[in-house]
């Protein structure tokens, strides 16, 4: 069902004067308006005239940018003056010989407000407060690498794995401000893409609310783009109706923890261990790295990759420890990703 804007009424205030032009005050509809039926009431002697003209423009004041007053209208009828906000009328009288004229006893002229389109103010993908509640999903890989023998006689036995754990939510939060200038309800259109192709997919359509969970469980890791449309259909015939759309800035998709990719090099001498590391992410820069000997989790330490710089989704880092008491020790790896996923990995060796 259309609900459209409801036509308006203004009532004119009945012209007293004897004879003569008599101009109104400026009408305002408050919006671009369609100006409908001129229709008056009046007693019009034998001999004597009336004859209403309109005209109309978006200043307040009638001036340049005014349409200029329409053709003389003797009897009711539509009002010729283009849509605008503003409309003015004045009427012309001419009186009989004896000195009688036409009294307007009522007059009105119906308008409608044109419709304008909505216009988006805000599309916020995500939460904005930051409260990463996690629905994690964890795997472990496990690997018993062989001893490494190289530059050492002492190293028995090595054994390492890694674990992770995913920090980015199934579902991402959007919403959205949103404002029709007629007031009218809106309804919603969410879609998205990957960045790079050129189809845009339906997430959901004929919202109401201003804000949706965006179900992402079954999309892969990447970068993705969302664009929101709002539409004043609901109150619009079809062909009138407006719409506004919004686009998104690329947001990355990473809901895969880091991975503990390798350890070589394996070498005790003396009472220090040496192990060199390599760690990966699929999907966005690692952001830290850090170090945990023999459980003590007070006392972990934040790795520099070997190039100085944490910038890429692969590092290598040299780990060094010295200080080694003899028996059985244990090195845990924590990588961190852009999205705060957290993988870790371990390392077991032998100091004789
Ligand atoms: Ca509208
Ligand atoms: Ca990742
Ligand atoms: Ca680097």
């Amino acid at each position: 069902m259309i609900t459209g804007n409801p036509a308006k009424v203004f009532i004119l205030s009945p012209a007293t004067d004897k004879g003569g032009t008599y101009a109104s005050k400026v009408l305002d509809a408050e919006t671009a308006s369609l100006w409908g039926e001129l229709n008056w009431v009046a007693s019009v002697p034998e001999g004597a005239s009336l004859a209403f003209e309109t005209r109309s423009g978006n200043s307040k004041d009638p001036g340049e940018s005014w349409s200029k007053w329409s053709a003389a209208m003797p009897k009711p009828g539509k009002v010729t003056s283009p849509a605008a906000r503003y409309l003015q009328w004045r009427v012309k009288m001419g009186g009989t010989a004896s000195g009688d004229s036409a009294v307007i006893q009522e007059a009105e002229i119906v308008y409608q407000s044109l419709n304008r389109p909505p216009r988006i103010e805000t599309l916020q993908v995500g939460d904005s407060a930051g409260s990463s509640e996690s629905s994690s999903s964890n795997s472990t890989s496990k690997s018993n690498g062989a001893a490494s023998k190289s530059g050492s006689t002492a190293s028995k036995s090595s054994s390492s794995e890694s674990s992770s754990s995913s920090a980015q939510k199934d579902s991402i939060p959007l919403s959205w401000k949103a404002e029709d200038p007629n007031g009218d309800t809106l309804v919603y259109r969410l879609e998205y893409r990957r960045v790079q192709e050129t189809l845009w997919k339906e997430i959901e359509k004929d919202l109401k609310a201003a804000k949706h969970s965006w179900d992402v469980s079954n999309l892969p890791d990447g970068k993705y783009e969302v664009r929101l449309t709002a539409s004043d259909r609901l109150a619009n015939p079809p062909g009138q109706v407006g719409e506004d759309s919004c686009q998104s800035e690329p947001i990355l998709l990473d809901k895969t923890a880091p991975e503990v990719a390798e350890w070589t090099g394996q070498k005790v001498e003396g009472n220090t261990f040496d192990v060199r590391v390599l760690v990966r992410d699929k999907t966005s820069r690692l952001t830290a790295v850090e170090v945990i000997l023999d459980g003590r989790v007070d006392e972990r330490l934040s790795l520099l990759p070997e190039d100085g710089i944490l910038d890429s989704i692969e590092e290598t880092f040299q780990v060094h420890i010295g200080d080694l008491a003899a028996g059985e020790h244990s090195i845990s790896l924590l990588a961190e990703d852009e999205e705060g996923n957290a993988g870790a990995g371990y390392l077991l060796f032998t100091v004789p």
